[in-house]
């Protein structure tokens, strides 16, 4: 299976923030909104955040929906507004109805800023949507073509793979979802898709879905799930045996599965380094320090297998619940 630690912006900045505690100036209130409440992968995104606000000497508030629901995250974002923080970090729960929202935030003179996900079609600099100030995230598309390779090698070139998704809207599943076809289509009809199933975030939906399947697809190869739940779910549907499953996103539960032989390969994202990153963009723009903002910061993956998961840089990768 594939190994690597792919990408990765630095997103380096060189600015020195006003210290506000130093400098009597006022302190920047800067929130971050989470895609859903309680996920390790936004648990870690936001210490990530919290580091660099500490360093900064700015205030961070971290909010979220329970659910990956734009219709759940918009009254937060709502909120926000009306508290007239300074800036937003968000990762928005669907592409185009969160531009609304953020649309209002922006004319209200907050700076906004995407995180994990993005809005419109993520090309900032030329639009449609452009007010965003950068996009910071992995490239959710290599990420779906990484699991989908290394499926199609672990099954041996030939077989059916199985997509558990979360929901259509969402900018970095359908990528994944995207990036794993594309690996499907390249095998010639060596390999086939044996369908995509969408769990709405939910463990138990992915595990009784991805049990449906393995019931009606008795010759089953390999499963991609798009996300932590997603592939939660399958593994425990699956639990050991001939089917290989790729699971995008590095909660322990992921590592404890792959240590099992349950998952074959874990795609850790950097969550950390986006939450920091992040806000340090934001007190750049806050400060007029635009300069150092690039629009789009790709923050890259550790590819995790059995061979390496030992090592300091996969250990370091495992999500912090
Ligand atoms: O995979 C991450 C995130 O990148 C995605 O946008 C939504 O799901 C996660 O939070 C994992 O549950």
């Amino acid at each position: 299976a594939a190994l690597a630690a792919c990408g990765g912006g630095s997103g380096s900045s060189s600015s020195t923030a006003t210290n506000s505690a130093s400098t009597g100036a006022k302190k920047y209130s800067i929130a971050l909104v989470q895609g859903v409440k309680g996920d390790p992968f936004y648990v870690t995104m936001a210490k990530g955040a919290q580091a660099e606000a500490s360093k900064q000497g700015v205030t961070l508030t971290v909010d979220g929906p329970a659910q990956f629901n734009a219709t759940l995250q918009t009254p937060i974002v709502d909120a926000l507004i009306a508290k007239k923080v300074d800036a937003i970090i968000i990762a928005a729960c669907d592409k185009q109805a969160m531009i609304a929202p953020l649309q209002r935030a922006n004319s209200a003179g907050i700076k906004i800023i995407s995180v994990d996900t993005f809005i419109g079609n993520g090309d900032y600099t030329s639009g449609p949507v452009t007010f965003p100030l950068s996009y910071i995230g992995s490239d959710n598309e290599q990420g779906g073509k990484i699991a989908g390779e290394a499926l199609i090698k672990a099954i041996g070139g030939k077989g059916k793979i199985y997509i558990q998704n979360v929901q259509p809207g969402i900018s970095t599943t359908d990528q994944r979802e995207q990036g794993c076809k594309e690996a499907i289509t390249a095998t010639s009809g060596a390999v086939s898709l044996a369908g995509v199933d969408y769990n709405e975030d939910s463990a138990a939906k992915s595990a009784q879905q991805t049990t449906a399947v393995l019931q009606r697809v008795r010759d089953l190869s390999g499963i991609f799930g798009t996300n932590l739940f997603s592939a939660e779910g399958a593994a425990q549907a699956v639990k050991q045996g001939q089917i290989k499953i790729a699971n995008f996103d590095a909660p322990e539960q992921a590592i404890t599965d792959l240590r099992n032989g349950v998952v074959d390969l874990v795609i850790a994202q950097l969550p950390g380094q986006m939450g920091q990153i992040a806000v340090q963009y934001a007190v750049d723009a806050l400060n007029g320090n635009t300069s150092n903002i690039k629009k789009h910061v790709p923050t890259g993956y550790v590819v995790i297998d059995k061979s390496n998961v030992d090592s300091p840089q996969s250990q370091a990768a495992i999500y912090k619940s």
